[in-house]
């Protein structure tokens, strides 16, 4: 069922410390941790902690908990120092989705181009 924790879920088990990551950031309702194949000097995951499979289901299943996302986003940001930065949200395989756990990539402390590949 939406929102409830899946035991096939990789965030799922890193939101339940079974699995370990380098967390930056939690809150009552999101965590923030290092994406271990980083792409950019800073390379952060914000995650609900709550299971939804992506951006859309989140947005349409829970909104608070998707705002609560992005205000972690800025607060990320905001730690790591980063003036300039990009929020990616793959939705669905076509866009590189990877993890069915709806994450913000935080990316930044390079230059980044524009289109994205
Ligand atoms: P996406 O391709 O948008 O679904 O992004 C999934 C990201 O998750 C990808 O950048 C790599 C990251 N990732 C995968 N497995 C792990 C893990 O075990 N720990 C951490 N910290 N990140 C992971």
């Amino acid at each position: 069922m939406a929102g409830e924790p899946q035991d096939d879920c990789l965030f799922c088990k890193i939101v339940a410390k079974e699995v370990p990551a380098t967390i930056v950031r939690e809150t009552e309702t999101t965590l923030a941790f290092r994406d271990i194949n980083p792409q950019a000097p800073t390379h952060v995951l914000v995650i609900p902690k709550a299971h939804h499979e992506n951006a859309a289901a989140l947005a349409a299943e829970a909104p608070q908990a998707a705002a609560d996302v992005l205000a972690e986003t800025k607060a990320v940001a905001d730690e790591e120092g980063l003036d300039s930065y990009r929020l990616v949200f793959n939705t669905g395989s076509g866009a590189g989705q990877t993890v069915w756990h709806a994450h913000a990539h935080v990316l930044g402390g390079r230059g980044l181009q524009w289109p994205p590949g």
